[in-house]
């Protein structure tokens, strides 16, 4: 069925982006597996949705239990496969059982309206859509798959999972960790793949209803276009390149001292990183200064120290993509430090580039690479922040409420920090404007996206 090509590989090594080691080799699916689990997942969705709310809330709070048990091995294997340093990696095996434990309430909580209408009611129903692919990048390989996975079971759906090529490990584990829980068979399968030949199957396949979709911009706007051709339900999660706002009356120590972890997170592979630090002219000289000592603070190394704060990137081939946004003569303010030999080390750098224009300071280069850039007034400031097309995050640093409110309220994003670059928490939404994405993950908002409404109209009059 799925008309993509099924020639690849059968399986593929997965690498520790630390030391380049193998360190384990993964089978990739064909086209006609894709086939096969869509079969499973169709079979298991009526048993799946027809659940008591009671029930399914029990076996997915008996997953998020299983997770908790199993929080240090998956954040071991997450530091191992995606370099994550490793108290940033147990923050998120954490993380991934919180949004399996608040979503596993949601059968529970009351859904749907009752509408008046004359002569009778309107009731309305969220329905499961049937079967969800949620399709998922190497980031941030475990919370991503739980945003999609964790509502869509929630909702009554059942899913297939296609981690990223490069970061398999941690989601083919809570597969087994899900059977485990007793999480019915078919109803969450974990199929690692290529995204040309598993990914495109699941968007191409007819028997798949929905596509929540986490990566590149680019990919994206191929899922929506295949989506159209039988109107498949699609979220996308795609890029930033999120401005980091500085005005002269914020707490300037502060905003210095905590820019890299709004940008370096994740070594700047995080579709939130504050990528563009936007400071008022007026204390333009002053905030570097304090910024410098903070860049070069950041410790990078081995991950599996609990000391380190930045690991490696995650492949040869992303690291020489970072790098050609610093070619010999960038406008280097400065620079942290990075490991040399092997491992996929990349230097925290800052960059003052002369104008928005500069292609480092308006692709995403999802890196540890930050353009600084001095800014007038709070509409020189929004009106630099807009200059994307991108809208998934920024920051904004005053101390003056009516200017935090205006410009945090001004600048086209769907997640926006006053003082601070905390954004994402599993109970409020999260996702971007324009071409940051479409729908909203996470929060009551998430349900929405793997429910469609139906409102079913009750006469009051029995007599027909
Ligand atoms: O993403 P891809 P890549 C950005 C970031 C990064 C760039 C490239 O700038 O440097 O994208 O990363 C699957 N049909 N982000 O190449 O290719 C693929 O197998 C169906 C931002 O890794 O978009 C993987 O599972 N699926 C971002 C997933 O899509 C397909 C996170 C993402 O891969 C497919 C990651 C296809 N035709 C990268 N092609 C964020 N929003 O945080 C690929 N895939």
């Amino acid at each position: 069925m799925a008309g993509a090509p099924s020639q690849q590989p059968t399986q593929q090594h997965v690498i520790d982006p630390a030391t380049e080691e193998a360190i384990a080799a993964v089978p990739l699916a064909s086209a006609e597996e894709v086939d096969a689990a869509v079969a499973r997942a169709r079979a298991a969705f009526p048993a799946w949705r027809a659940l008591a709310p009671g029930d399914r809330a029990r076996i997915l709070r008996a997953f998020a239990d299983r997770i908790d048990a199993h929080r240090a091995e998956l954040a071991d294997l997450e530091v191992r496969n995606a370099g994550h340093p490793v108290g940033q990696a147990r923050g998120e095996a954490a993380m991934v059982r919180d949004v399996f434990e608040y979503f596993a309430g949601a059968p529970e909580r009351p859904s749907g309206r009752q509408i008046p209408v004359p002569g009778g009611w309107s009731v309305t129903f969220a329905e499961p859509l049937g079967v969800v692919g949620v399709i998922v990048p190497w980031n941030f390989p475990m919370p991503i798959l739980s945003w999609g996975a964790a509502p869509a079971l929630a909702a009554g759906n059942t899913v297939i999972v296609k981690p990223a090529e490069l970061t398999p490990l941690t989601a083919i584990r809570l597969g087994e960790l899900a059977l485990e829980a007793g999480v019915p068979e078919g109803v969450l399968q974990v199929l690692p793949g290529t995204g040309p030949v598993a990914g495109e199957a699941l968007v191409r396949h007819p028997g798949v209803a929905k596509i929540a979709f986490t990566g590149s911009t680019a990919v994206g706007k191929r899922i929506m276009a295949l989506c159209a051709g039988d109107l498949k339900r699609v979220t996308l999660e795609l890029g930033g390149k999120s401005a980091n706002i500085v005005f002269a009356d914020a707490d300037l120590e502060k905003a210095a001292a905590t820019a890299p972890y709004g940008v370096f997170d994740n070594a700047g592979q995080d579709c939130c990183a504050r990528s563009r630090l936007l400071v008022q002219r007026s204390v333009f000289d002053r905030f570097m200064e304090l910024l410098e000592p903070a860049v070069k603070g950041v410790v990078v190394g081995d991950p599996h120290s609990p000391a380190t704060e930045m690991g490696p990137l995650i492949s040869a081939e992303h690291r020489e993509k970072v790098a050609s946004y610093v070619p010999d003569g960038a406008p280097v303010a400065f620079r942290g430090s990075a490991p040399s030999g092997r491992g996929f080390w990349f230097p925290p750098t800052v960059l003052t580039p002369s104008s928005a224009d500069d292609r480092a300071f308006t692709e995403e280069i999802f890196g540890p690479v930050v353009s600084v850039l001095p800014f007038e007034d709070e509409a020189d400031a929004v009106r630099i922040a807009d200059g994307t097309a991108f809208g998934l995050a920024g920051s904004v640093w005053t101390r003056d409420v009516g200017r935090a409110l205006r410009v945090s309220r001004a600048v086209t994003a769907g997640n926006l920090s006053v003082n601070s670059h905390s954004a994402v928490r599993y109970w409020t939404p999260f996702g971007g404007f324009k071409q940051s994405g479409i729908g909203r993950e996470l929060g009551p908002d998430a349900l929405d996206a793997f429910t469609d409404t139906k409102t079913v109209f009750i006469s009051d009059d029995s007599r027909g």
